[in-house]
């Protein structure tokens, strides 16, 4: 039986508004290559700043345009602006290493995060903009007793839900990715692995794209380089936003932010246990196709995988330091070049192109905070510590779902922020990618 609150997260009607201006299709494609000006129309509008709007979000990466989107799609709330001080996508959603997967360790995480999984399955047909999800199985590489315990652990926790994990041994390591090396003279030899074939990787930018141009379609306005630089609160309620282009009249906030989460909850008094961190990534020269699965291995802080194009991305732990750097380190690319040559001696030649880095908010628990908080019409999606970008989908549904409803629906509600001071943590630590 379908309850209410299930039938809220499907989309509602179009209005004429909605309709597709353009969609991308090869007659597009040829229409447009016989036109005399080939430039194409900007995927999404430049809008004047309103005075007021019924929803702001604050934040124009993968969360905060998916939330829009959401928002104006599944419960027709249009007039909704998302405040992006930069560019959209150029924090967390355009630095992450774009991996996804729902093998996590706690009920509440697992239902959470393949919930996700299911909206990325169908979020090219949806927003009519190919995300190149490819499915490439997961594989959590096992290097000691005790991680093979806490991948037993996953894995029968991932199963009761339906979630497709097992642990394998090191042959069937082998098989999936010859590359490795699954012998027993690395310093940390492969004991196993945790094996999550649903797993995979998709193009960050397009998800950013595809929802900006969504919810602009939907009737939401999408305002880069727009800088909240204030939140009006009156009596326990949020009355406004300051930007650096004007002040806009709103009583529903959404701070979708990752990395300045904290210092936009500070302009409303709300403090949450967040430290931040910067993420470091690095990305090589391309080469054939010889990896299929992403291969995670915490004990040497390091992920991989091989994009379509043929390049290596490559991914670590947070820095060991709270700051808000955004740059490389040598020290962070000489360790995880080690780290790849004790999985991978056969990629000592490869060239890196480029190293960036990211920053993470990270919990106590390694789960995200979600939800309403003690000021009256002022929401949060932050938290994402290293695990945002999968989460995108899910939680601009559910938060576009509780501003609609008024209340946390249920697959959030154990990510509330009383959880804290009610001691119900979520933790995640152990189905955290790496070590941090
Ligand atoms: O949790 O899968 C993960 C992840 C990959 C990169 C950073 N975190």
């Amino acid at each position: 039986m379908t309850s209410a609150a299930d039938r809220s997260d499907r989309p509602t009607r179009r209005s004429p508004r909605d309709r597709r201006p353009r969609g991308y299709s090869a007659a597009a494609l040829v229409r447009q290559g016989l036109r005399r000006t080939p430039a194409w129309e900007p995927a999404w509008r430049e809008h004047e700043l309103r005075g007021s709007y019924d929803v702001v979000v604050v934040g124009g990466g993968i969360h905060g345009l998916a939330t829009a989107y959401y928002l104006a799609t599944r419960h027709g709330i249009r007039d909704v602006a998302v405040l992006e001080r930069s560019y959209i996508g150029g924090g967390g959603s355009g630095r992450n290493t774009a991996i996804v997967r729902s093998n996590y360790l706690t009920p509440e995480g697992v239902a959470f995060y393949d919930r996700s999984l299911d909206l990325y399955r169908a979020l090219s047909a949806e927003l009519d903009f190919n995300i190149m999800f490819s499915r490439r199985g997961h594989l959590t590489l096992a290097h000691s007793d005790a991680s093979l315990r806490t991948m037993r652990w996953r894995a029968e926790v991932n199963k009761v839900q339906g979630v497709d994990s097992e642990v394998i041994g090191p042959a069937d390591v082998a098989r999936l990715a010859p590359a490795v090396d699954v012998s027993d003279h690395p310093r940390f030899p492969v004991l196993g692995a945790l094996y999550h074939p649903p797993g995979g990787i998709i193009r960050h930018d397009a998800v950013v794209w595809g929802y900006a141009r969504a919810a602009d379609l939907a009737g939401a306005h999408v305002h880069q380089r727009t800088e909240v630089t204030g939140i009006d609160v009156d009596r326990g309620r949020v009355t406004g936003v300051r930007t650096n282009r004007g002040t806009i009249a709103t009583r529903q906030v959404v701070n979708c932010t990752a990395g300045w989460a904290s210092l936009v909850n500070d302009m409303v008094g709300v403090r949450t246990p967040v430290v931040t961190a910067p993420l470091q990534a690095a990305v090589t020269e391309p080469v054939k196709p010889f990896l299929s699965p992403v291969l995670v291995s915490g004990t040497l802080h390091v992920y991989v995988s091989q994009t379509p194009r043929g390049e290596l991305v490559f991914g670590a732990s947070v820095d060991p330091f709270a700051q808000y750097s955004m740059r490389g380190s040598l020290e962070f690319i000489e360790g995880l070049a080690t780290h790849v040559l004790e999985l991978m001696p056969g990629l000592s030649k490869m060239r890196v192109l480029r190293q960036w880095a990211g920053l993470c908010d990270m919990t106590p628990d390694y789960s995200p905070i979600m939800g309403p908080t003690d000021v009256e019409g002022f929401c949060v999606d932050i938290g994402w510590g290293t695990y945002g970008f999968k989460a995108g989908p899910v939680s601009g549904e559910q938060m576009a779902r509780c501003v609609a409803e008024g209340r946390p629906p249920a697959l959030i509600a154990p990510f509330g922020l009383e959880r804290f001071a009610a001691g119900h943590l979520v933790g995640e630590k152990g189905a955290a990618s790496v070590g941090h």
